[in-house]
């Protein structure tokens, strides 16, 4: 079990090396400490790689059925726990009940579609251009994975990485955010219940700049999976590209909706409240921009502040609560700079704005829902990724300009499309440069069994979930078998 401030190293929760703890806090109440964490340095990840680099070759070995069930069962696991874990997560990272339930749902989603895949097809076979040659392409795992994951899908990101890593033979070092430390021990405990092995999954917690950098350097991982920011991300990159080292990095986004004089308001209206203020603004795929057709750009904007003035924003255990708070302090005042940084730069304040500081906000980190108007596509508010519940309206003049704009920032995670012509619903599909593409539903919602990641800046190329969620971490392994019983060379391209 569990106890107190450890790790967890090939099957047993061990004390840091350094010794050192911090704490993990409630954002809706931060004189509420959750609970006390080892606060690991770099001897503690090399312990853990270690323990990753030595289960290897049994795991790798143990038969993809035999991983997959184990997978299945984790997912059994989950489903017992999905009420506790989800009041736990809202507990230590503010996302509403409801919410910490889907984030729960989705890793039970994965297991279910993941575990199946130890009995799936790990390769193809083809003919050989040389006679009685038998030739294969099958998937072969990388070894150690690396996985640095964010606080605010604390379940359902890990599961991503995980799961599909772990089928298809690899070993984890699993350092989550130092904001939930909590969720990621109770995730690690059901692994360990479901049957994973000593070894094969370790967590160590603790600081990026300490614990997370400490991984992306330590000699025997194979690959290193981040979800987080663009900046962080890119130093990854570059520190794994000195060491030939294999990244997947799923990055920053400045998701829009496009809402066309076409659409369905009422719908899009849902819509746009969902993607911006679910999870208080605080996902990846959140919409922080509405490219809305000046033809309706009023009626929207008039119908979206009424929907945004019966938002309930307060402690997110309270069922009757829509909005809940930001992670942290920081994250508070760098939401709020952005806003005031909005509003100088010529945007129009249409609600929020503020710090929220009396009762029942005044022990958390609480912000309004905000809108700004009269934003254009240079401004640092359209631009910027702000993670916070925050977003603007665009006005455009008619379709082209709303896909250019949409286009026009470093990211491209999750565009959404509303209108009722199918003609400008394909239009939108081919030209909208994003990894998720979205027509008459929010930015917000994707399912894990299709790929989830973004162009440019949002990621390298890589994606998580969906049939090929192991591609970031296996290998092809090309086979070539002469069966003919013959003494003669046959050389491919030249003898055939
Ligand atoms: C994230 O915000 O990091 O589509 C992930 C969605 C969720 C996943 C979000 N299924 O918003």
């Amino acid at each position: 079990m569990h106890n107190g401030a450890t790790n967890y190293i090939a099957g047993k929760w061990l004390q840091s090396v350094t010794n050192e703890t911090f704490t993990s806090v409630n954002p809706a109440d931060t004189s509420q400490v959750l609970g006390l964490f080892a606060r690991s340095g770099a001897a503690d990840v090399a312990l853990a790689v270690d323990a990753a680099n030595a289960a290897f070759p049994a795991w790798r070995a143990t038969p993809p059925p035999a991983r997959g069930k184990i997978i299945n069962r984790m997912g059994e696991i989950l489903v017992a726990n999905k009420e506790d874990l989800a009041r736990q997560m809202s507990r230590e990272m503010g996302k509403v009940l409801v919410e910490a339930r889907g984030d729960v749902q989705e890793a039970i989603d994965m297991a279910a579609y993941i575990g199946t895949f130890g009995r799936l097809p790990d390769g193809y076979t083809v003919g050989s251009e040389r006679p009685e040659v038998a030739c294969f392409a099958r998937r072969v795992p990388v070894g150690v994975v690396g996985m640095l994951t964010p606080w605010n899908f604390p379940v359902a990101i890990p599961a991503w990485k995980m799961f599909p890593a772990l089928v298809a033979g690899n070993t984890v070092v699993f350092k989550p955010s130092e904001e939930t430390p909590g969720v990621a021990v109770a995730f690690v405990q059901m692994l360990a219940q479901a049957g994973v092995p000593e070894g094969v999954v370790n967590l160590i917690t603790g600081l990026g700049s300490e614990v997370g950098s400490a991984l992306v350097e330590a000699p025997q991982v194979a690959v290193i999976s981040f979800t987080g920011s663009t900046n962080t991300g890119r130093k990854i990159m570059e520190r794994c590209a000195t060491q030939l080292r294999r990244v997947s990095c799923e990055m920053g986004g400045k998701n829009a909706i496009i809402v066309l004089d076409d659409a369905d308001l009422d719908l899009a209206v849902k819509g746009a409240i969902w993607s911006a203020f679910g999870t208080t603004g605080q996902r990846c795929t959140a919409a922080s921009r509405l490219i809305v057709h000046r033809n309706v750009r009023q009626e929207f904007e008039q119908r979206l502040l009424r929907e945004i003035s019966e938002l309930v924003v307060g402690s997110p255990s309270d069922e009757s609560v829509d909005v809940g708070p930001v992670i942290n302090r920081r994250q508070l005042e760098q939401i709020h700079s952005y806003v005031k940084r909005g509003i100088e730069s010529g945007a129009t304040l249409l609600c929020g704005g503020t710090i929220l500081t009396g009762l029942p906000h005044a022990n958390g980190c609480f912000y309004a829902p905000t809108v700004l108007g009269s934003v254009d596509n240079e401004m640092e508010i359209a631009q910027a990724e702000i993670f916070g519940p925050v977003t603007v309206i665009m006005e455009i003049e008619d379709f082209d300009d709303a896909v250019r704009i949409a286009n026009g920032t470093q990211y491209g995670l999750s565009l959404s499309v509303y209108t009722r012509s199918n003609s400008r619903a394909f239009k939108a599909i081919d030209l909208l440069d994003a990894g998720l593409v979205y027509v008459n539903l929010p930015t917000s919602g994707a399912e894990i069994q299709l790929p989830f990641g973004g162009t440019r800046n949002t990621g390298n190329g890589h994606r998580e979930a969906g049939f090929d969620a192991a591609d970031y971490c296996t290998e092809w392994k090309s086979c070539y078998i002469n069966y003919s019983e013959s003494s003669d060379l046959v050389r491919a391209q030249i003898d055939v």
